[in-house]
C-alpha cells in the first residue's frame, strides 16, 4: 500500500508550485475589501487565510476537502470495514484531511498502527497531570499536559539542528502524527483523575476512537460508534474559528505543533467557542432543576419562558448562532440522526428536540442574532450524557482531541506550502477616523 507519507510526499511538489504560480502570476489580484465594521468586529468575512483541509458554506455547512459530512459517512472506511455501515473512522478522515484523497481501509488501518505505535507519552508528563489540582479546569490540564510533552518535539530539534527550510514539513508531520496520537492519553488521564481513580487502561487492538473510549473507561460499542461521529465531525471547520486560527498563527512563528496546538486549545477553552458544549448541558440542567423544583412540565413554554429569562439576563443561549452559518449546522443535523438511530426516547433528546423547535423563532423575535439555528454544541452533551458521560465541564477536552486533527493537518500543509509569518496590520482609532473625515 502506499503509506501516509509517501502519499504526502508526491502532492508536495506540485502544490508548491501551483502557489507559487498563483502568487507569481496574479498576486496582485483583489479578493476582497475591508470595512470599518469588519475592522472592529472581529475580521467577519474578510478573506485573508489559504486553508487546504475544509471550507465552510454559511448555508451549506462544512465541506472537508469538498465533502459534506454525508458524502464523507458514505465514503470513507469505518469500522467494520464496510463502508457505509457505520461511523467513519477518525484516522480515515485525518487521511482525508491531510491528502485529499479518500483512504482504503487497509491505509486507514496503517495510520491507526502508526497514531497507536506513537502514543506512548513521555516519562514525565502523567506523573505531571497527576499532580494537578483536580479542580483545575480539564481544558487547562489539556493545554498543559500537551504543553508538557513538547519535549519530544522533532521540529523543534530539527530546527535547532538548523535543517533547510524545505524540509521543515517532514519534521513538522513528525510532531503532527505524535500529538494526535497522544492527545487521547493526555485527555483520558486528566478524566480519569479529576473524576475516578486515575487508572487508564488501553486497548491497542481498536481503532484511535474505540482505544480512546476504553482509556477513558466506556466499553459499549454503540459508545464507540459515538465517538468515532463526534471525533470525525469537531476535526476542522476551515481556518477562521479561534482554534484553528490561533494554532495557525501560532505556528506561522515556527514554533513546534505541540506549541502551536496548545495556543489552539486555549483558544477552544473559550464559552464562546468550545466550551459551549459544557455550557448547553449546564443550561439544560439548570432549566430542568428550576422546572423540576417549581413542578411545573418541562415543556415547549417552559423552555420558552426560560430562554427570555436567560437573554433578558443578558447572557447568550449556548449552541446557538454562529459567526459563519447561517442555517442549522449540519453537524447538529447529523447528531440528531445519531440520536434518532441509537437513542430515540431518550428523555434529555427529547429536550434537546423540543428546544430545536423553539428556539430559533425565540432568537428572531430577540431580534439580535445572525444566526437563529443550531450550531455543533448543542447537541453533542447529550448523546454523551445518555452513555453515562455527565462530567460536562469535561466535554471541550473531546472537542480538543478532535480539533487537533483538522488544524494539524492544515499546519502540515502550512510548512510544507512555506507559508510565511502572520502578521495583519493594525489600526489605531485616529486613522480610522482620519480616513472617515477626509
Ligand atoms: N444567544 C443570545 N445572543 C446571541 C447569540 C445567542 N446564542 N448569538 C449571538 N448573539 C448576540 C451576540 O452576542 C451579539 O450581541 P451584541 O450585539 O450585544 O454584541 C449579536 O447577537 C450579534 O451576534 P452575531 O453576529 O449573531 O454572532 P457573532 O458572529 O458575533 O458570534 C457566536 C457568534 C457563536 C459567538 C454567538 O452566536 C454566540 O455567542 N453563541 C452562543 C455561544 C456558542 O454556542 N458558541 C459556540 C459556537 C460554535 C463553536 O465555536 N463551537
Amino acid at each position: 500500500i502506499t503509506t501516509l507519507q509517501e502519499t504526502l510526499a508526491a502532492q508536495v511538489p506540485e502544490k508548491q508550485a501551483k502557489l507559487t504560480q498563483l502568487k507569481k502570476e496574479h498576486g496582485s489580484h483583489v479578493i476582497g475589501n475591508v470595512t470599518i465594521d469588519q475592522c472592529i468586529g472581529g475580521a467577519r468575512s474578510v478573506k485573508c487565510m489559504l486553508w487546504e483541509t475544509s471550507n465552510l458554506d454559511a448555508e451549506e455547512g462544512i465541506r472537508f476537502r469538498g465533502l459534506t459530512i454525508p458524502e464523507c459517512q458514505a465514503v470513507l472506511p469505518t469500522y467494520s470495514g464496510k463502508t457505509g455501515d457505520g461511523e467513519p473512522l477518525l484516522e480515515s478522515l485525518f487521511w482525508l484531511l491531510l491528502t485529499g484523497e479518500v483512504p482504503t481501509k487497509e491505509q486507514a488501518d496503517s495510520l491507526t498502527a502508526e497514531l497507536h505505535a506513537r502514543s506512548t507519552l513521555p516519562a514525565h508528563v502523567v506523573p505531571l497531570l497527576n499532580s494537578l489540582p483536580k479542580q483545575m479546569h480539564p481544558m487547562t490540564q489539556l493545554s498543559i499536559g500537551l504543553m508538557a510533552a513538547q519535549t519530544e518535539s522533532k521540529f523543534s530539534k530539527a530546527y535547532a539542528d538548523g535543517v533547510p527550510k524545505k524540509e521543515y514539513h517532514l519534521h513538522a508531520l513528525e510532531d503532527i502524527l505524535s500529538v494526535v496520537a497522544q492527545l487521547p492519553e493526555i485527555a483520558a488521564t486528566i478524566y480519569r483523575n479529576v473524576y475516578f481513580d486515575g487508572k487508564v487502561n488501553k486497548d491497542l487492538s481498536l481503532d484511535y476512537s474505540g482505544n480512546f473510549c476504553r482509556m477513558l473507561g466506556y466499553d459499549d460499542p454503540s459508545f464507540d460508534e459515538l465517538m468515532r461521529l463526534y471525533l470525525c465531525i469537531h476535526t476542522d471547520h476551515e481556518g477562521g474559528n479561534a482554534s484553528a486560527h490561533a494554532t495557525h498563527l501560532v505556528g506561522s512563528t515556527l514554533s513546534d505543533p505541540y506549541l502551536s496546538y496548545s495556543g489552539g486549545l486555549n483558544a477552544l477553552a473559550g464559552p464562546l467557542h468550545g466550551l459551549a458544549n459544557q455550557e448547553v448541558l449546564k443550561w439544560i440542567q439548570e432549566l430542568k432543576s428550576k422546572f423540576d423544583a417549581e413542578g411545573k412540565e418541562v415543556n415547549a413554554e417552559s423552555i420558552t419562558e426560560f430562554a427570555w429569562e436567560t437573554l433578558k439576563a443578558g447572557k447568550v443561549i449556548p449552541g446557538y448562532g454562529h459567526a459563519v452559518l447561517r442555517k442549522t449546522d449540519p453537524r447538529y443535523t447529523c447528531q440528531r440522526e445519531f440520536a434518532l438511530k441509537h437513542i430515540p426516547d431518550d428523555p434529555l433528546f427529547k429536550l434537546v428536540d423540543t428546544i430545536y423547535q423553539v428556539m430559533p423563532g425565540i432568537l428572531k423575535e430577540h431580534g439580535k442574532v445572525a444566526n437563529p439555528y443550531p450550531n455543533v454544541d448543542s447537541h453533542s452533551g447529550v448523546l454523551l450524557w445518555h452513555y453515562g458521560f455527565t462530567q460536562y465541564q469535561y466535554y471541550t477536552v473531546l472537542f480538543g482531541v478532535s480539533r487537533a486533527v483538522g488544524a494539524l493537518s492544515q499546519l502540515y500543509w502550512d510548512r510544507a506550502l512555506g507559508l510565511p509569518l502572520e502578521r495583519p496590520k493594525s489600526v489605531t482609532p485616529e486613522w480610522l477616523w482620519s480616513q472617515v473625515q477626509k
